[in-house]
């Protein structure tokens, strides 16, 4: 992108993998190196985007399509109001979730073609310098779910073959694109996971 000098760190894996604690410590660490960093979040990160996010995971039935187009148009308004005018600040921007989400949630969960959100990615066409998947084994991910209690959104209803799905689609994209993704052991103290990710951002060129 043009006048991009930033570093766009996506963070993506299943329910309760630990991505949202990860994105603030990797955001604590880089704010205590100095410079600007914007620790932001998807389906979110702006007004309209958070709109959207609130009737994506609310229960109004939505056929899987209509939600990879409510994915895609929050995402639009994230990347054109936060990310790029961020990225060309140049702050480091540390995104929980983004397009990733998108392919692993609606095409290998929901069997939106694969296609149909490459096409998607392209229009948008902002990708991330270095994306972390945190992996953790489902029976992991669900004691750390119940242990926080709370009410289950549209996603986190859905049962084992569907999260099943979603794994095997996260893996499938890391494997796919390994200059990109880096899968990381979430089942380790998060101080650990923070420290791994810093360590694999430390060996990759900024742009
Ligand atoms: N979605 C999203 C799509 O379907 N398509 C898309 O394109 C996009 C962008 C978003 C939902 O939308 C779906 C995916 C999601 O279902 P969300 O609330 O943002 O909803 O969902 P999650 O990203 O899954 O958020 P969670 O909070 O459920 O999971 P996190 O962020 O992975 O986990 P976190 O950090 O909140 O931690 C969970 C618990 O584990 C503990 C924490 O303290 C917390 O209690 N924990 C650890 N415990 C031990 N060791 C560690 N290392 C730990 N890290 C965290």
């Amino acid at each position: 992108m043009s006048g991009r000098t930033g570093l766009f760190v996506t963070l993506e894996g299943g329910e309760g993998a630990g991505k949202s604690t990860a994105a603030r410590g990797l955001a604590d660490l880089f704010r205590a190196e100095g410079g600007e960093v914007v620790l932001t979040r998807e389906p979110g990160g702006t007004p309209g985007a958070e709109a959207i996010r609130a009737l994506l995971l609310g229960d109004i039935p939505l056929d899987p399509l209509s939600q990879t187009m409510l994915h895609f148009a929050a995402r639009a308004d994230h990347a054109q109001n936060v990310l790029r005018p961020a990225l060309a600040r140049g702050a480091v921007v540390i995104c929980d979730r983004y397009y990733d989400s998108t392919m692993a949630y609606q095409c290998y969960g929901q069997n939106v073609p694969i296609e149909a959100v490459a096409a998607l990615i392209r229009l948008i066409d902002l990708h991330p310098d270095i994306t972390f998947l945190l992996r953790l084994p489902a029976a992991a991910a669900q004691a750390r779910l119940q242990a926080r209690a709370g009410a289950s959104d549209r996603y986190e209803a859905m049962g084992p073959a569907f999260f099943a799905r979603v794994a095997a689609g996260f893996e499938a994209i890391a494997a796919a694109a390994p200059d990109r993704v880096a899968v990381i052991d979430a089942a380790q103290p998060p101080d650990a996971v923070v420290a791994a990710m810093r360590a694999a951002i430390g060996t990759r060129a900024r742009r």
